[in-house]
């Protein structure tokens, strides 16, 4: 990759600009401390842009964010001017050998499927989110998947006799291998976390014209390995991927939590479980250093989310975080469900090229 191409990404309140401005932005995911708040921008905060000329992919978060903020915005450029679009149901930007993309699936368009159908609302909506996603990618010649985020309304609940995210990994496995994607392997770094009941599934990602690296965790069982006890199809998703090469190279880490082997461990200690994530992220880290033949990004130099169950363990998970990261981290806290009932905590991160720190 050329220089000029380089990813960044940037967290700004919407009422701040970026470091460069709205233009050449490839897209964005807006959080909000209330969902309210999504309406508002929304009503005002899109077409303010689009005054100024500008316009690119904006995913609607419907996890509310934890913290003083009003709300914020994940930036995600390109270095160089892109170009928005829309293909089929997902709005999308390209520059040069990467696109954005962004969709919505309303599961309210599939309640009426009929009585005894097999599949659930929540499966149809997921299966055409996928669906829709890699049409996308394959006709704007990116079909490389390299990051995912799925946000899941409602995510532990049981309906239909399964949990929704069991639903939800039952749907992205068979359109996957319906559209003849891996299920396993080269599968894209993902984070899955739960939303607002009512809420659309939310999905958006980054795709690329290049094949990024996967890289799986050696203190984990690959989720894609899992046994069967955690819901009949495997999670499709890899523990990272690496874009990129040398200095530019980007490292995408998945949502990752406090799980060795396949198991969950210190269920009911949520300093305990941060401790352990911190562990494995480092031990991605090391993975992923091993992999390039290059020195490991340190832990500190890392842009994250922090996906909390119970906002009353936030002060416990920041402080464990804070001793191991320092105080200027980059830290976005989020409250989120999470894939399993005893999970307080989960971490994703984004290191390298494409992410500086201030210090
Ligand atoms: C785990 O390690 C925690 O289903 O796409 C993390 C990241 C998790 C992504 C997904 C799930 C997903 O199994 C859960």
């Amino acid at each position: 990759m050329s220089s000029e191409q380089l990813l960044r990404l940037e967290y700004v309140a919407p009422s701040e600009s970026p470091s460069e401005g709205w233009h050449g932005v490839l897209g964005a995911a807006a959080f909000a401390a209330s969902i309210r708040s999504h309406e508002r921008d929304r009503l005002h905060g899109r077409d303010r842009l689009h005054e100024r000329g500008v316009d690119f992919p904006l995913a609607h978060v419907h996890t509310p964010m934890l913290g003083d903020a009003p709300e914020v915005l994940e930036i995600w450029r390109a270095g160089r001017p892109a170009q928005p679009g829309s293909h089929g149901r997902v709005r999308y930007a390209r520059a040069g050998d990467l696109l954005f993309g962004s969709l919505a699936v309303h599961e309210a368009e599939f309640t009426s499927a009929p009585e005894g159908s097999p599949r659930t609302p929540l499966e149809l909506a997921t299966d055409l989110a996928y669906r829709e996603m890699y049409a996308a990618v394959a006709a704007l010649d990116s079909p490389h998947l390299v990051r995912v985020w799925n946000y899941i309304p409602d995510i532990n609940l049981e309906t239909h006799g399964l949990e929704r995210y069991r639903q939800f990994n039952t749907a992205r496995h068979e359109a996957s291998r319906a559209c003849g994607r891996a299920v396993a392997g080269q599968v894209p770094a993902a984070s899955a976390l739960g939303a607002a009941a009512g809420s659309p599934l939310t999905l958006y990602f980054l795709a690329s014209r290049r094949a990024p690296a996967f890289i799986e965790n050696p203190r984990q069982v690959s989720a894609y390995r899992y046994p069967a006890q955690y819901g009949p199809r495997s999670p499709a998703f890899s523990r990272a991927t690496v874009l990129g090469e040398g200095d530019e190279a980007t490292l995408f880490v998945s949502g990752t939590a406090s799980i060795v082997g396949h198991r969950t461990l210190h269920a009911g200690d949520p300093a305990a479980q941060t401790r352990e994530t911190l562990v494995n992220m480092e031990a991605l880290l090391e993975e992923a250093a091993r992999r390039a033949g290059s020195p490991a990004l340190r832990l500190q130099t890392l842009a994250y989310k922090v996906y909390v169950r119970e906002p009353k363990d936030l002060p416990v998970i920041h402080a464990q975080l804070e001793s191991a990261l320092g105080p200027t981290a980059a830290l976005l806290y989020l409250k989120a469900d999470i894939c399993r009932q005893d999970l307080a905590v989960e971490i994703e991160a984004v290191g390298g090229g494409c992410w500086r720190p201030a210090d």
